[in-house]
């Protein structure tokens, strides 16, 4: 089997990173992780050593470099397609990847405003203009998911899959934020919070001490 070598940013604030990594983990596939620190004094000449477009993640399979993190989350369904990470019903699957693409080309607003920063209490702030109609529609998704897609499970499509870990980085915004949520959303959240593969990724986070200034607010 492939040895798989993830490459993210600091746990603390890389919410592109945290997809892939929460996916395998949570799935139990087996790789090396490796840190990159953003945007420190060495960030241009090591991510340019490995990844063509400048960004984390990056997932190396021996020769081969995949960078993008629905790639490397289709790539890694492919390579272990017992793990299910992706929905097996065609029709589920098909939703879980339009929510999961919903996901990696919009809610700018929600990104924007609410950078993803695990050890800062931001309760109330963030509400930039274009940030509730994102909250709106990931809460719209995410009802509706769990509704006709979560009767197996407590995720988004019952079990955990590629839609959660694409909608994680959200999940710790909403809690960083104190954003509030209809009962359903927060359960959702609740359940993502306490897997164990989102407390390993936060604990760390939490003993992380680099501070990347463009994503604080004061
Ligand atoms: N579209 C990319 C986005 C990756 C991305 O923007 N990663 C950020 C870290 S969370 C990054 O590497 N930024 C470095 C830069 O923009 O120079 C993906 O899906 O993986």
């Amino acid at each position: 089997m492939s040895e798989l070598t993830l490459i993210i940013g600091n746990k603390n604030y890389s919410s592109w990173s945290l997809r892939p990594w929460i996916a395998l983990k949570q799935a139990d596939i087996p790789f090396t992780e490796r840190m990159i620190l953003l945007f420190d004094e060495n960030w241009d000449a090591e991510i340019s050593k490995v990844s063509p477009t400048k960004k984390v993640p990056v997932l190396i399979d021996g020769d081969i470099t995949i960078c993008e993190t629905l790639a490397i989350l289709e790539y890694a369904h492919e390579l272990y397609p017992e793990k299910e990470l992706w929905p097996t019903d065609q029709r589920a699957r098909a939703v879980a990847r339009s929510v999961s693409s919903e996901m990696h080309a919009g809610f700018g607003a929600l990104r924007n405003h609410m950078s993803m920063n695990i050890r800062k209490d931001h309760t109330g702030r963030g509400m930039g203009p274009g940030v509730a109609e994102d909250i709106s529609r990931v809460s719209k998704i995410w009802n509706d998911c769990r509704k006709n897609y979560g009767q197996n499970g407590d995720f988004l499509f019952g079990k955990f899959g590629n839609a959660d870990a694409m909608f994680a980085p959200v999940v710790s915004r909403f809690k960083t934020f104190g954003v509030e949520l209809d009962a359903v959303s927060q359960a959702y959240c609740d359940v993502v919070l306490n897997t164990q593969a989102y407390l390993e990724w936060q604990s760390d986070a939490l003993k992380e001490t680099w501070i990347i200034e463009s994503d604080e607010i004061d």
